[in-house]
């Protein structure tokens, strides 16, 4: 593993899925790595989908002062803002002439979001073309994301390969990297996953009374009725947070008493609560610090941007040229 890319949308607020699935091994990542762990706020990716123009710009910044907050360590790491590096868009268009769009219909993230839309924009169908782009534009070998994005990587591979094939050997197959862990966390509602766009998420600077009145609402074992009824933890969707944020060991106590009917569903929702808010606590106070500081995180921003650039730039100068351009002189 030499170089590390990643992105996040800023189009809505950042949840505890983006957390456990994705920054946490950010964030591991950029410990052993340093600044070739390169992770990006990809607004050109949040405007695919109808979103406000007016909270575009706040969201963005605020993606990256929580990201920072969340531990992912600016003095280490590479971060910056997609649209700041232009050649991310230069690249994908070059990559859309070579897609076949047949590749792009079958995405199952294009089909999801385009099904919840009245108008499908083009650009929601070349999603993964320009995330294929911030991937490979720094010719980066691995990609750290939730097991929802692994179509996308399988088709940044087959961009990369066939860009290679058919023009010259530039860009290497990168691989995913998805956390065992934590491959795919599920919405509030118990449903698919937890998805910005969807509603059922828990948001790393939310109010602990707003996130509390969110637990009491996730989903038990429909089977249990009354508190005398045994439970089973695999039905309910509270066991299955507790085991993503809880000790394992604490987890087997609870599961044993819940089968037993020993356990109220209400005090596991709290233990759970609890759990959560240990690792938000630390989050929401390190946000509040940054909020203070706003200059910090525009600094880290421009900084981040500032040094990927000329790695931007050199590739997509190997790109033209390989793609047959006529350079200006
Ligand atoms: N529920 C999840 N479980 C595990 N990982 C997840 N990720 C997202 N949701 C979960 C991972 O977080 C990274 C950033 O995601 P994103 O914001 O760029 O896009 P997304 O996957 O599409 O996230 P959302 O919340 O579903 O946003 P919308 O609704 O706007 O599309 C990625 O690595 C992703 O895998």
């Amino acid at each position: 593993m030499k170089r590390v890319f990643s992105g996040i949308q800023p189009s809505g607020e950042i949840h505890i899925g983006n957390y456990l699935g994705a920054i946490r091994n950010w964030i591991k990542l950029g410990e052993k790595l340093g600044r070739d762990a390169i992770f990006c706020i990809v607004d050109y990716h949040a405007i695919t989908v109808p979103y406000d123009p007016e909270a575009l710009a706040k969201r963005t910044f605020e993606a990256a002062l929580v990201n920072i907050a969340a531990g992912l360590d600016p003095e280490k790491v590479t971060l910056f803002v997609q649209s700041h590096v232009p050649e991310h868009t230069e690249l994908a268009w070059v990559f859309t002439t070579q897609t076949p769009v047949g590749d792009l219909t079958r995405m199952t993230q294009y089909k999801d979001k385009a099904a919840r839309q009245v108008s499908v924009g083009a650009g929601l169908l070349m999603y993964p073309v320009l995330q294929a782009a911030d991937i490979l534009i720094y010719k980066a070998d691995t990609v750290p994301v939730g097991e929802d994005q692994l179509q996308h990587i399988e088709l940044t591979r087959e961009i990369a390969r066939r860009f290679n094939g058919r023009f010259k050997e530039i860009f290497p197959e990168p691989q995913a990297f998805v956390d065992p862990n934590a491959p795919r966390i599920p919405g509030i509602d118990g449903k698919a996953k937890m998805s910005k766009s969807v509603g059922n998420t828990i948001g790393l600077l939310e109010d602990p009374k707003q996130i509390w009145e969110k637990i009491r609402t996730i989903p038990d074992d429909p089977a249990r009725i009354r508190l005398s009824d045994p439970g089973e933890p695999e039905r309910s969707t509270v066991f299955t947070f507790l085991k993503y944020v809880a000790p394992p060991g604490m987890v087997q106590a609870l599961a044993e008493e819940y089968r037993q009917a020993g356990v109220g569903t209400l005090v596991i929702k709290r233990i759970l609560f609890q759990e959560i808010m240990k690792i938000l606590e630390p989050i929401q106070a390190r946000a509040a610090e940054l909020r203070r500081d706003p200059d910090y995180v525009w600094d880290v921003l421009m900084e981040g941007a500032k040094r990927v650039r000329p790695i931007a730039q050199a590739t997509m100068e190997e790109v033209r040229q390989a793609i047959g351009l006529l350079r200006p002189r």
